[in-house]
């Protein structure tokens, strides 16, 4: 590639595109608004002085490149990407570039809930065609540096982002799932319609005989069928499809012609949850375009455990099953993991809060959850919502070990323990995974279990 090219953003996007960008021989300049000393391996990038323009962005003059490269997390509105796309200078994505050269088989997810279930699960598919496979994208690989070398027998499950779908050009996605659509990065987007049309570009490049995967119970994501270019299935949790994937008394089942393939029930299956109901099916009818047969999916359907941290069974102790849930950050993913559960719950909750109010929460929390425990910086703030809304047992811990311990005392054989917290975990933690194993190893060690490596 002869030309100079500017990659915005230098987190784990940025550097996977300059390292790409050099293997193809282009000048390579990088960008960041954080000094170096707040940048980390970018010292490692074969990038000197003059190509390494951190601590602030630079004028686009200054640079004259004939190719922007952005960073999901970098805005259009930036006067430098606006002075590119007004001097019809081209501005890609991460994932245009990691794709470009690319002749594998690329599975894309994109949607607001679900997208990284969903994209482990088409994984997990994936390698069960015996097929090279990488899983990478909005998950927390970036492409780019991912998908070196992989030739047409190759499957790129990729899942996306609307930030990251908003910049592509030529990026073919041949099986591409939308899950679901509801009100998220707005501050970016502007509206729903933006947004919308942000993840609808998975489907942008798609030819005839390539697969659009919606959801028939989403009234945006429905509406858009009849004017994609692909093939297009349907699935739905809460009807019956004559055509698509959809549940029919206990089983989900595949349904064409007038004929209903079972496929797995959902009693059998790992993931717990209505919503969870929509993953799979998006994810069977990604194993089919793929080209399993309907049991093998069904067997990598009931062998997914989950995703760490996303309603993760720990285990079952003194018939108390364990679920962490740390990565429920929010009011909204919380209440999906209350849900999923038909048990008494103990509720493990509270952090730091994102500036949530939490007495819509609470009232799931008094329908659900037999005893609240409560820790951690909000712990006051969700004490008071909790006591409006009529929650009747709620205990505080002074840590997060104290927390695990009483709300292992509260448990009855037959109950879940539930940790969910609604907040970040900044206020204990570094992140929501170091959080999340420590309430794993608290567990196991309170039960004197083996604990993982
Ligand atoms: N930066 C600038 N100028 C700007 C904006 C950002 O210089 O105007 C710099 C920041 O100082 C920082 C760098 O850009 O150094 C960060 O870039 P980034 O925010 O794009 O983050 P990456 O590390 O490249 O991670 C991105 C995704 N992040 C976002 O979309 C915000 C990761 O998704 C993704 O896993 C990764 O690429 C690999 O593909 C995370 C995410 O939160 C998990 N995604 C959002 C979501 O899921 O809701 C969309």
């Amino acid at each position: 590639m002869n030309k100079r090219v500017l990659v915005i953003g230098a987190g784990l996007s940025g550097q996977a595109a300059v390292r790409k960008l050099q293997g193809l021989g282009a000048e390579v300049f990088l960008t960041d608004r954080k000094p170096l000393e707040q940048l980390e391996g970018v010292e490692e990038l074969n990038l000197d002085e003059g190509h390494l323009l951190v601590g602030g962005v630079p004028e686009f003059k200054e640079v004259n490149p004939d190719l922007l490269v952005l960073s999901p997390g970098v805005s259009p509105k930036l006067s430098l990407v606006q002075d590119a796309l007004s001097q019809k200078v081209e501005v890609w994505s991460e994932v245009e570039l990691a794709m470009v050269d690319c002749p594998a088989l690329c599975v894309g997810v994109t949607g607001t809930n679900g997208k990284t279930t969903t994209t482990s699960l088409i994984g997990e598919l994936a390698k069960r065609t015996g097929r090279p496979t990488v899983v990478a994208g909005n998950i927390g690989v970036a492409l780019s540096g991912k998908v070196a070398g992989m030739d047409e027998k190759g499957i790129v499950v990729a899942e996306l982002s609307s930030f990251q779908l908003e910049f592509i050009h030529k990026l073919r996605v041949h099986v591409a799932a939308l899950l679901n659509l509801t009100p998220d990065h707005l501050d970016r987007h502007g509206s729903i319609e933006n947004y919308l049309e942000a993840k609808a570009r998975i489907f942008e490049n798609q030819r005839e005989t390539d697969l659009a995967i919606l959801n028939w119970d989403d009234p945006y994501v429905r509406e858009l069928g009849p004017k994609l270019k692909g093939q297009v299935l349907y699935f739905s949790p809460t009807s019956f499809l004559k055509k698509g994937i959809s549940l029919d008394q206990d089983n989900i089942v595949y349904s064409e012609n007038g004929k209903v393939i079972p496929i797995v029930s959902p009693k059998k299956l790992q993931l717990r949850g209505a919503h969870n109901l929509e993953n799979v099916m998006a994810a069977a009818a990604a194993g089919k375009a793929m080209g399993l047969s309907w049991t093998e999916i069904a067997e990598g359907l009931e062998e997914f455990p989950g995703v760490e941290h996303r309603e993760e069974i720990v285990g079952t102790f003194n018939d108390v099953l364990f679920v962490n849930d740390s990565k429920g950050t929010n009011t909204d993913a919380a209440t999906k993991a209350l849900l999923a559960f038909e048990e008494p719950i103990v509720l493990i909750a509270g952090g730091k809060n994102k500036g949530l109010d939490f007495h819509d929460f609470m009232k799931i929390v008094r329908d659900r959850v037999k005893s609240l425990v409560l820790l951690g910086m909000a712990a006051d703030e969700m004490e008071q919502a909790a006591r409006d809304e009529g929650v009747e047992r709620i205990i505080r811990a002074s840590s997060f070990a104290d927390g695990v311990e009483k709300a292992i005392a509260e448990a009855v054989p037959g109950d879940v323990v539930l940790l969910s917290p609604a907040c970040t975990s900044w206020d204990m933690f570094k992140s929501y995974e170091e959080r999340g194993e420590l309430f794993k190893e608290l567990v196991r060690r309170h039960y004197r279990e083996p604990i993982e490596q």
